[in-house]
């Protein structure tokens, strides 16, 4: 990151006098002190805990300075709202650096539309994206201020909880290119109805400039909301998949926009729709068709990020196995827990160890009691080793029957259990959050169910 203690001091308009210390460039910024290394920035920010609680394990895993909304005794940025200010330093990072940002949004597609430009972007530019789920008021600052020196493209991924969200990050970093994918969504918790639920993807708009390039689902539920002041292209209208054919695992069509055709060694028609939407894009940034044609052909997408899921036998799971801290576990928990129930269906929550917590690590997993209730949630269920005592603070919450213990540690890994025990009780409207370190290896569950 090319900004030096002085300069963030002076863009977040710091409260203290910076020059009692020595000026440094910053290596980076992180608000997990677990990332923090040599010549770091931290940033305390509230989540489960607040972070101020951190400064000093920050400090002394290698921070040069932290942000701090309090006077200290170490290298510090006095600031009223750490939030703020580092949403104010990325927006003038962006602006420093004029990098080209292409913003994605819409429900299930929106992950791998992002990749697939990403992807066919880097053919032609030095592109940088969203990595995992960062895609909120903290992930895209996060991801602004950690794109490497000299990119040229940032493909940023936004998502939005409750109406608003999508009008204040386009605020935060004005996308000169933006993306709707979808508007329908099975899993409404915030949202009134899928009116609402276009009309927020729409505020897409409003931080790009006039003349900007909007590529929007050619639905009836965005017509009344669309903007009067960009070049809007409606997928399904103006552009559009021709012959398309399905493989049993690549798919092949021609892009109304493209002279050859274009395969992709990946599955799913809704996936010809994205790669749709990725090559025009890329085509319009000044890609060759040989190069997308290239680039698609070799695309590999990652899977394991926070996404919903269909098993064939109807159960619908949320996996989010990418960052676990307890605040993104908490948020995971608040945000499926305010998802009704299907009809007749039931909700289970499998939550897994959280890694590297230290010696309070037993005690920060139990604190997820006060975001587990019996009245939203049908079942628990614990894997791991650090989490066994939520699973006995849950058992006291809910009724007999209601929480399950699986041990995973160094002896014995009780997952084919747990799998047995998924796959025989849950079924058809049944949903299934899925949360815990990567290490934990619950993505094993999505591999070993049929979709
Ligand atoms: O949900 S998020 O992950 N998120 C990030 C950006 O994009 C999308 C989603 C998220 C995470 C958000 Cl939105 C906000 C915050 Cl504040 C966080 C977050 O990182 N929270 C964290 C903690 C909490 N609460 S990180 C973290 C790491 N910390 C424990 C608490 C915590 C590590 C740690 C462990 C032990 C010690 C010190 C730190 C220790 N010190 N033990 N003994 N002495």
């Amino acid at each position: 990151m090319d900004l030096s203690l002085y300069e963030i001091a002076r863009i977040v308009d710091a409260k203290n006098d910076i020059r009692t210390y020595a000026d440094s460039t910053v290596n980076k910024i992180e608000f997990d002190s677990r990332l923090i290394g040599e010549g770091d920035l931290f940033l305390p920010l509230r989540g489960s805990r607040d972070g101020h609680d951190f400064i000093e394990t920050a400090i002394k895993n290698g921070a040069v300075a932290t942000f701090s909304e309090k006077p200290l005794e170490v290298p510090h940025i006095l600031v009223a709202d750490c939030l703020e200010a580092f949403q104010k330093l990325a927006a003038a990072y962006l602006e420093k650096t004029g990098v080209a940002v292409i913003a994605v949004t819409g429900s299930n597609g929106k992950t791998t539309t992002k990749d697939m430009l990403a992807h066919i972007l880097s053919t032609t530019y030095q592109v940088y994206k969203t990595q995992g789920n960062y895609n909120n008021d903290i992930g895209l600052p996060y991801t602004v201020l950690h794109m490497p020196e000299g990119t040229e493209k940032l493909v940023l991924e936004m998502g939005q909880d409750h109406l608003g969200d999508i009008h204040r990050l386009s605020l935060l970093v004005r996308p000169a290119v933006g993306i709707v994918t979808m508007i329908g969504e099975a899993h409404l918790a915030f949202f009134k109805n899928t009116s609402e639920i276009a009309k927020g993807k729409m505020q897409l708009a409003d931080g790009m400039p006039d003349g900007g390039l909007l590529v929007v689902p050619d639905d009836p539920l965005i017509s009344d909301y669309i903007p009067e002041n960009q070049e809007i292209i409606f997928v399904g209208k103006d552009i559009y998949l021709i012959d398309l054919h399905e493989a049993k695992d690549s798919l092949t069509f021609t892009a109304s926009f493209m002279e050859d055709a274009v395969s992709l060694p990946v599955t799913g028609a809704y996936n010809a729709t994205n790669a749709l939407i990725a090559a025009y894009v890329a085509k319009r940034l000044g890609v060759t068709e040989e190069a997308i044609i290239t680039s698609l052909a070799n695309l590999t997408l990652t899977a394991n990020r926070t996404q919903w899921y269909r098993t064939n036998n109807g159960v619908d799971i949320l996996s989010d196995v990418y960052n676990a801290n307890p605040t993104a576990m908490r948020l995971v928990l608040e945000t499926f827990s305010a998802i009704p129930r299907e009809k007749g269906g039931r909700k289970v929550a499998l939550l897994a160890d959280m890694k590297e917590l230290g010696e309070t690590s037993v005690a920060r997993h139990s604190q997820m009691i006060t975001s587990l209730s019996p009245d939203t949630l049908d079942e628990v269920i614990c894997y791991g080793e650090d989490i066994a005592e939520l699973a006995q603070l849950a058992s006291q919450v809910f009724p007999v029957g209601y929480v399950y213990f699986f041990a995973k540690n160094e002896t014995v890994d009780q997952m084919p259990e747990m799998l047995a025990h998924l796959k025989e009780t849950l079924g058809a409207n049944d949903q299934l959050l899925l949360k815990g370190s990567h290490s934990m290896g619950l993505a094993r569950i999505l591999e070993q169910w049929d979709m």
